[in-house]
C-alpha cells in the first residue's frame, strides 16, 4: 500500500540530489489553472541550472498560474516594464507557492530574485495580444538575464 508513496518520495529525493532524471510528474495545466515549476536544474538537462519550467507559458485571460517551489531557494516576481499596462505586479516569497490570476492580455516577464543575474527568468503570454512586446524588449537586465530574456522574447516572434 505504501510502496507507491515510498517510490514517489525516493524519486523526489533523487530529483533534489541529481538533475539527470526526467521532469517531475505534475499536472502542468488543469483547466484554467497552470503550474510553473521552480527548479534547480532544467528538466532532463543538468547543464541548465535554475529554471522556470516551462519558461514560456501561453494561457487565456482569466487563467491562473501557480508558481510551485519544487526545489528550494527560488521565487517568482514580475519585472517592472515587462507587464502590460493595467496588469498587477507580483512578488512571491522565496520557497513559497504563489498563485497569480492573469486578467489583462499581453506579455509578462518575470524572474527569480536570487537567480535573476544567473538568467532564471520566464515569460507568460496571456491571450494573443503582443502589443507590449516592444516595451518589454527595451528593459535592461544584469548578467545572464539579458541573454535569457532575449532568447525567450525572440521565441514569441515566430
Ligand atoms: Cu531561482
Amino acid at each position: 500500500m505504501h510502496t507507491r508513496r515510498n517510490f514517489i518520495l525516493s524519486m523526489t529525493a533523487l530529483g533534489t540530489a541529481s538533475a539527470a532524471w526526467a521532469c517531475p510528474v505534475v499536472p502542468m495545466s488543469e483547466g484554467s489553472v497552470h503550474s510553473i515549476l521552480m527548479l534547480n536544474a532544467g528538466c532532463g538537462d543538468s547543464n541548465t541550472p535554475n529554471v522556470f519550467e516551462p519558461a514560456i507559458l501561453r494561457i487565456s485571460p482569466g487563467d491562473s498560474v501557480t508558481f510551485v517551489p519544487t526545489d528550494a531557494g527560488h521565487n517568482a516576481a514580475s519585472k517592472r516594464g515587462m507587464i502590460p499596462e493595467g496588469a498587477k505586479a507580483w512578488n512571491g516569497a522565496v520557497d513559497e507557492e504563489l498563485t497569480v490570476e492573469f486578467t489583462v492580455p499581453g506579455v509578462y516577464g518575470y524572474l527569480c530574485l536570487p537567480h535573476y543575474e544567473m538568467g532564471m527568468v520566464g515569460l507568460i503570454v496571456v491571450g494573443d495580444d503582443l502589443s507590449n512586446l516592444p516595451a518589454a524588449k527595451k528593459v535592461r537586465h544584469p548578467g545572464s538575464a539579458r541573454k535569457a530574456f532575449r532568447a525567450l522574447l525572440k521565441e514569441l516572434e515566430v
